[in-house]
Protein backbone atom coordinates (compact mmCIF):
# COMPACT_ATOMS: atom_id res chain seq x y z
CA UNK A 1 0.00 0.00 0.00
CA UNK A 2 2.88 2.62 0.81
CA UNK A 3 4.71 2.02 -2.55
CA UNK A 4 1.39 2.07 -4.44
CA UNK A 5 1.07 6.04 -2.32
CA UNK A 6 4.35 6.82 -3.56
CA UNK A 7 3.40 5.88 -7.10
CA UNK A 8 0.53 8.27 -7.08
CA UNK A 9 2.57 10.83 -5.14
CA UNK A 10 5.45 10.72 -7.98
CA UNK A 11 2.87 10.81 -11.06
CA UNK A 12 1.18 13.73 -9.61
CA UNK A 13 4.83 15.52 -8.85
CA UNK A 14 5.76 14.56 -12.50
CA UNK A 15 1.96 15.92 -13.17
CA UNK A 16 2.15 19.20 -11.51
CA UNK A 17 5.37 19.83 -12.60
CA UNK A 18 4.51 20.09 -16.20
CA UNK A 19 7.46 16.96 -16.84
CA UNK A 20 5.06 14.31 -17.15
CA UNK A 21 7.09 10.78 -18.20
CA UNK A 22 7.57 11.61 -21.93
CA UNK A 23 5.71 9.66 -24.70
CA UNK A 24 7.79 6.69 -26.09
CA UNK A 25 8.94 8.08 -29.58
CA UNK A 26 7.04 6.02 -31.66
CA UNK A 27 9.92 4.92 -34.35
CA UNK A 28 7.60 4.45 -38.13
CA UNK A 29 7.53 0.93 -38.73
CA UNK A 30 9.93 0.26 -41.56
CA UNK A 31 8.52 -1.01 -44.65
CA UNK A 32 9.14 -4.55 -45.60
CA UNK A 33 10.02 -4.77 -49.11
CA UNK A 34 10.84 -8.47 -50.64
CA UNK A 35 13.36 -9.13 -53.18
CA UNK A 36 13.71 -11.83 -55.34
CA UNK A 37 16.88 -12.25 -57.18
CA UNK A 38 17.57 -14.38 -59.69
CA UNK A 39 21.08 -16.42 -59.09
CA UNK A 40 24.63 -15.59 -59.08
CA UNK A 41 25.57 -16.09 -62.72
CA UNK A 42 27.61 -13.07 -63.07
CA UNK A 43 30.04 -10.01 -61.80
CA UNK A 44 27.30 -7.95 -62.56
CA UNK A 45 24.47 -9.70 -60.99
CA UNK A 46 26.43 -10.24 -57.55
CA UNK A 47 26.73 -6.72 -57.72
CA UNK A 48 23.35 -6.12 -58.34
CA UNK A 49 22.50 -8.11 -55.08
CA UNK A 50 25.01 -6.19 -52.53
CA UNK A 51 23.60 -2.75 -54.00
CA UNK A 52 20.12 -4.03 -53.29
CA UNK A 53 20.93 -5.07 -49.53
CA UNK A 54 23.01 -1.60 -49.55
CA UNK A 55 20.28 0.26 -50.84
CA UNK A 56 17.54 -0.79 -47.99
CA UNK A 57 19.80 -0.36 -45.48
CA UNK A 58 20.31 3.22 -46.65
CA UNK A 59 16.36 4.14 -46.75
CA UNK A 60 15.86 2.26 -43.43
CA UNK A 61 13.97 -0.86 -45.14
CA UNK A 62 13.85 -3.50 -44.36
CA UNK A 63 14.57 -6.38 -47.12
CA UNK A 64 13.70 -9.67 -47.26
CA UNK A 65 16.34 -11.27 -50.14
CA UNK A 66 16.25 -14.68 -51.84
CA UNK A 67 18.17 -16.13 -53.88
CA UNK A 68 17.14 -18.44 -56.62
CA UNK A 69 20.28 -19.53 -58.14
CA UNK A 70 18.66 -19.22 -61.51
CA UNK A 71 15.41 -21.27 -61.27
CA UNK A 72 12.10 -19.65 -61.46
CA UNK A 73 10.61 -21.96 -59.43
CA UNK A 74 12.56 -20.87 -56.48
CA UNK A 75 11.55 -17.21 -57.69
CA UNK A 76 8.18 -17.83 -57.68
CA UNK A 77 7.99 -19.50 -54.03
CA UNK A 78 9.75 -16.39 -53.10
CA UNK A 79 7.30 -14.61 -54.13
CA UNK A 80 4.65 -16.78 -52.37
CA UNK A 81 6.45 -16.32 -49.15
CA UNK A 82 6.42 -12.92 -49.64
CA UNK A 83 2.93 -12.99 -49.81
CA UNK A 84 2.17 -14.37 -47.09
CA UNK A 85 4.98 -12.62 -44.65
CA UNK A 86 2.61 -9.58 -46.07
CA UNK A 87 5.26 -7.50 -47.45
CA UNK A 88 4.63 -3.78 -48.07
CA UNK A 89 6.10 -3.73 -51.86
CA UNK A 90 7.38 -7.11 -53.94
CA UNK A 91 10.49 -6.62 -56.48
CA UNK A 92 11.93 -9.53 -58.71
CA UNK A 93 14.30 -9.93 -60.99
CA UNK A 94 12.80 -12.24 -63.30
CA UNK A 95 15.05 -14.74 -64.80
CA UNK A 96 13.16 -15.51 -67.82
CA UNK A 97 10.02 -13.28 -69.24
CA UNK A 98 7.18 -15.99 -69.40
CA UNK A 99 5.15 -18.11 -66.54
CA UNK A 100 4.71 -15.27 -63.96
CA UNK A 101 1.02 -14.70 -64.40
CA UNK A 102 -0.38 -16.64 -61.85
CA UNK A 103 1.84 -15.48 -58.81
CA UNK A 104 1.82 -11.94 -60.02
CA UNK A 105 -2.34 -12.32 -59.99
CA UNK A 106 -1.76 -13.43 -56.44
CA UNK A 107 0.20 -10.26 -55.59
CA UNK A 108 -2.00 -8.15 -57.26
CA UNK A 109 -5.24 -9.48 -55.26
CA UNK A 110 -3.07 -9.72 -51.71
CA UNK A 111 -2.87 -5.88 -52.72
CA UNK A 112 0.92 -5.85 -52.64
CA UNK A 113 2.67 -3.87 -55.98
CA UNK A 114 5.34 -5.43 -57.54
CA UNK A 115 8.16 -3.82 -58.99
CA UNK A 116 10.64 -5.63 -62.01
CA UNK A 117 14.17 -5.31 -61.52
CA UNK A 118 16.92 -5.61 -64.28
CA UNK A 119 14.61 -7.97 -66.89
CA UNK A 120 10.99 -8.21 -67.76
CA UNK A 121 7.89 -10.43 -67.74
CA UNK A 122 5.79 -11.15 -70.68
CA UNK A 123 2.08 -11.08 -69.57
CA UNK A 124 -1.31 -8.97 -71.01
CA UNK A 125 -1.73 -7.74 -67.95
CA UNK A 126 0.16 -4.84 -67.57
CA UNK A 127 -1.54 -4.32 -63.75
CA UNK A 128 0.71 -6.91 -62.47
CA UNK A 129 3.16 -4.93 -61.93
CA UNK A 130 4.21 -1.31 -61.38
CA UNK A 131 6.83 -0.53 -63.09
CA UNK A 132 10.38 -1.68 -65.14
CA UNK A 133 13.13 -0.27 -63.19
CA UNK A 134 16.65 -1.25 -65.46
CA UNK A 135 18.61 -0.64 -68.28
CA UNK A 136 17.17 -0.37 -72.12
CA UNK A 137 18.72 -3.66 -73.76
CA UNK A 138 17.41 -2.64 -76.71
CA UNK A 139 19.32 0.63 -77.00
CA UNK A 140 22.54 -1.58 -75.45
CA UNK A 141 22.10 -3.63 -78.66
CA UNK A 142 21.54 -0.93 -81.03
CA UNK A 143 24.69 0.77 -79.60
CA UNK A 144 26.93 -2.58 -80.24
CA UNK A 145 25.65 -2.29 -83.85
CA UNK A 146 26.64 1.33 -83.75
CA UNK A 147 30.37 0.63 -82.58
CA UNK A 148 30.73 -1.99 -85.30
CA UNK A 149 29.59 0.01 -88.07
CA UNK A 150 31.86 2.69 -87.25
CA UNK A 151 34.77 0.22 -86.41
CA UNK A 152 34.44 -1.43 -90.04
CA UNK A 153 33.93 1.86 -91.86
CA UNK A 154 37.08 3.35 -90.31
CA UNK A 155 38.84 -0.41 -91.09
CA UNK A 156 37.74 0.15 -94.73
CA UNK A 157 36.29 -3.58 -94.30
CA UNK A 158 33.84 -4.74 -97.03
CA UNK A 159 33.01 -8.06 -95.34
CA UNK A 160 32.60 -9.16 -91.77
CA UNK A 161 31.54 -12.13 -90.59
CA UNK A 162 29.94 -11.95 -86.90
CA UNK A 163 29.70 -14.98 -84.14
CA UNK A 164 27.17 -13.98 -81.52
CA UNK A 165 27.35 -15.30 -78.10
CA UNK A 166 23.99 -14.49 -76.15
CA UNK A 167 22.67 -14.85 -73.07
CA UNK A 168 19.97 -16.56 -71.07
CA UNK A 169 17.39 -17.66 -73.67
CA UNK A 170 14.07 -16.35 -72.84
CA UNK A 171 15.42 -13.40 -70.64
CA UNK A 172 15.17 -9.72 -71.77
CA UNK A 173 18.65 -8.84 -72.25
CA UNK A 174 18.86 -11.93 -74.52
CA UNK A 175 16.14 -10.81 -76.38
CA UNK A 176 16.63 -7.21 -76.59
CA UNK A 177 20.27 -7.18 -76.96
CA UNK A 178 19.71 -9.79 -79.93
CA UNK A 179 17.18 -7.49 -81.74
CA UNK A 180 18.67 -4.29 -81.13
CA UNK A 181 22.21 -5.11 -82.84
CA UNK A 182 20.27 -7.20 -85.72
CA UNK A 183 18.17 -3.79 -86.39
CA UNK A 184 20.92 -1.96 -86.41
CA UNK A 185 23.49 -3.99 -89.02
CA UNK A 186 20.72 -6.20 -90.84
CA UNK A 187 20.40 -3.93 -93.78
CA UNK A 188 24.43 -3.41 -94.07
CA UNK A 189 25.54 -6.12 -97.03
CA UNK A 190 29.06 -5.72 -95.42
CA UNK A 191 28.07 -8.34 -92.21
CA UNK A 192 26.98 -11.82 -91.62
CA UNK A 193 25.74 -13.04 -88.60
CA UNK A 194 27.20 -16.74 -88.94
CA UNK A 195 25.70 -18.20 -85.56
CA UNK A 196 24.65 -17.36 -82.38
CA UNK A 197 24.83 -19.61 -79.55
CA UNK A 198 23.51 -18.98 -75.78
CA UNK A 199 26.18 -19.11 -72.89
CA UNK A 200 23.60 -18.24 -70.48
CA UNK A 201 25.40 -15.41 -69.18
CA UNK A 202 28.10 -17.91 -67.65
CA UNK A 203 32.16 -17.51 -68.16
CA UNK A 204 32.36 -21.11 -68.34
CA UNK A 205 29.84 -21.76 -71.16
CA UNK A 206 31.15 -18.35 -72.74
CA UNK A 207 34.39 -20.58 -72.89
CA UNK A 208 32.32 -23.55 -73.98
CA UNK A 209 30.55 -21.51 -77.14
CA UNK A 210 34.13 -20.04 -78.07
CA UNK A 211 35.65 -22.89 -78.46
CA UNK A 212 32.73 -24.74 -80.53
CA UNK A 213 32.43 -21.64 -83.02
CA UNK A 214 36.26 -21.31 -83.79
CA UNK A 215 36.22 -25.38 -84.09
CA UNK A 216 33.44 -24.83 -86.75
CA UNK A 217 34.78 -21.29 -88.18
CA UNK A 218 37.98 -20.88 -86.86
CA UNK A 219 40.09 -17.67 -88.71
CA UNK A 220 36.55 -16.66 -90.55
CA UNK A 221 35.07 -14.69 -87.46
CA UNK A 222 36.19 -11.72 -88.24
CA UNK A 223 33.58 -10.18 -85.04
CA UNK A 224 32.16 -11.53 -81.47
CA UNK A 225 29.28 -9.86 -80.04
CA UNK A 226 28.93 -11.13 -76.20
CA UNK A 227 25.69 -10.63 -74.58
CA UNK A 228 27.73 -10.22 -71.11
CA UNK A 229 31.64 -9.65 -69.76
CA UNK A 230 31.82 -13.32 -67.98
CA UNK A 231 31.24 -14.89 -71.18
CA UNK A 232 33.56 -12.73 -73.19
CA UNK A 233 36.17 -13.29 -70.63
CA UNK A 234 35.97 -17.10 -71.05
CA UNK A 235 35.86 -16.71 -74.88
CA UNK A 236 39.02 -14.67 -74.72
CA UNK A 237 40.58 -17.71 -72.98
CA UNK A 238 39.74 -19.88 -76.08
CA UNK A 239 40.72 -17.23 -78.87
CA UNK A 240 43.73 -16.67 -77.30
CA UNK A 241 44.44 -20.44 -76.94
CA UNK A 242 43.26 -21.28 -80.89
CA UNK A 243 46.62 -18.40 -81.74
CA UNK A 244 44.28 -15.96 -82.53
CA UNK A 245 44.71 -12.11 -81.42
CA UNK A 246 41.58 -10.86 -79.35
CA UNK A 247 40.10 -7.07 -80.32
CA UNK A 248 42.70 -7.38 -83.51
CA UNK A 249 42.13 -10.68 -85.32
CA UNK A 250 38.67 -10.90 -83.88
CA UNK A 251 36.59 -7.51 -82.89
CA UNK A 252 34.78 -7.75 -79.73
CA UNK A 253 31.64 -6.21 -78.21
CA UNK A 254 30.54 -7.17 -74.64
CA UNK A 255 28.10 -5.90 -72.52
CA UNK A 256 28.12 -5.22 -68.57
CA UNK A 257 31.18 -2.90 -67.86
CA UNK A 258 32.56 -5.11 -65.20
CA UNK A 259 36.40 -3.96 -63.99
CA UNK A 260 37.69 -6.79 -65.99
CA UNK A 261 36.03 -6.05 -68.85
CA UNK A 262 37.57 -1.99 -68.76
CA UNK A 263 40.81 -4.03 -67.66
CA UNK A 264 40.53 -5.93 -71.23
CA UNK A 265 39.79 -2.82 -73.26
CA UNK A 266 42.87 -0.98 -71.87
CA UNK A 267 45.01 -3.76 -72.76
CA UNK A 268 43.14 -3.82 -76.55
CA UNK A 269 42.00 -7.66 -75.85
CA UNK A 270 38.03 -5.92 -76.47
CA UNK A 271 36.93 -3.31 -78.31
CA UNK A 272 33.94 -1.84 -76.65
CA UNK A 273 32.20 -2.41 -73.25
CA UNK A 274 28.68 -1.38 -73.40
CA UNK A 275 27.86 -0.53 -69.24
CA UNK A 276 25.10 -2.30 -67.90
CA UNK A 277 24.44 -0.90 -64.32
CA UNK A 278 24.16 -3.56 -61.75
CA UNK A 279 23.38 -0.19 -59.17
CA UNK A 280 19.98 -0.39 -59.12
CA UNK A 281 19.27 -0.50 -55.49
CA UNK A 282 18.30 3.50 -54.95
CA UNK A 283 15.86 3.55 -57.94
CA UNK A 284 14.12 0.55 -56.48
CA UNK A 285 14.11 1.71 -53.13
CA UNK A 286 12.71 4.95 -53.96
CA UNK A 287 9.70 3.59 -56.26
CA UNK A 288 8.94 1.04 -53.67
CA UNK A 289 8.53 3.67 -50.86
CA UNK A 290 6.05 5.93 -53.17
CA UNK A 291 3.88 2.85 -54.21
CA UNK A 292 3.78 1.85 -50.04
CA UNK A 293 2.47 5.57 -49.73
CA UNK A 294 -0.10 4.99 -52.51
CA UNK A 295 1.90 7.28 -55.10
CA UNK A 296 1.79 6.29 -58.83
CA UNK A 297 5.79 6.18 -60.01
CA UNK A 298 6.75 5.95 -63.87
CA UNK A 299 6.06 3.19 -65.52
CA UNK A 300 9.81 2.28 -66.97
CA UNK A 301 12.89 3.71 -65.43
CA UNK A 302 16.24 3.85 -67.39
CA UNK A 303 19.79 3.86 -65.35
CA UNK A 304 22.51 6.54 -67.26
CA UNK A 305 24.54 4.28 -68.61
CA UNK A 306 27.58 4.92 -71.37
CA UNK A 307 29.53 3.16 -73.97
CA UNK A 308 33.26 2.65 -73.58
CA UNK A 309 35.34 1.63 -76.23
CA UNK A 310 39.01 1.71 -78.07
CA UNK A 311 37.88 5.32 -79.35
CA UNK A 312 37.68 6.61 -75.99
CA UNK A 313 41.13 8.58 -74.62
CA UNK A 314 39.67 8.93 -70.57
CA UNK A 315 40.00 5.12 -69.89
CA UNK A 316 43.13 5.40 -67.43
CA UNK A 317 41.08 7.97 -65.08
CA UNK A 318 37.90 6.14 -65.06
CA UNK A 319 36.91 4.88 -61.21
CA UNK A 320 36.99 1.97 -60.49
CA UNK A 321 33.73 0.00 -61.12
CA UNK A 322 32.82 -1.74 -58.15
CA UNK A 323 31.79 -5.00 -59.97
O1 LIG B 1 24.12 -8.48 -68.50
C1 LIG B 1 24.47 -10.32 -66.98
C2 LIG B 1 23.58 -10.93 -65.91
O2 LIG B 1 20.08 -9.12 -66.49
C3 LIG B 1 21.26 -7.28 -67.51
O3 LIG B 1 22.26 -10.68 -66.37
C4 LIG B 1 21.35 -8.53 -66.66
C5 LIG B 1 22.29 -9.52 -67.22
C6 LIG B 1 23.76 -9.07 -67.29
O4 LIG B 1 23.86 -12.25 -65.73
O5 LIG B 1 25.81 -10.18 -66.55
Amino acid sequence: MKFLRLVICLLLAALLCGCAPVEEKVQPASLLVGYSQLGSESAFRLRNSQDMQDAAKRHGISLMFENANQKQEKQIEAIRSFIAYQVDVITVAPNVETGWDNVLTEAKNAGIPVVLVDRMVTTQDDSLYACYIGSDFVKQGEAAGEYLIRKANDLGMDRLNIVEISGTLDSTPMIERQSGFAQVISDDPRFTMLESVSGDFLLSKGRECMEYLIKKYGSEIDVLYSHNDSMTIGAIEVIESAGLVPGKDIIIITIDGEQAAIDLLKAGKVNCVIECTPYLGDLVMNAAKKLAAGETVDRLIHPDERIFSDYDTDLETLAPRGY
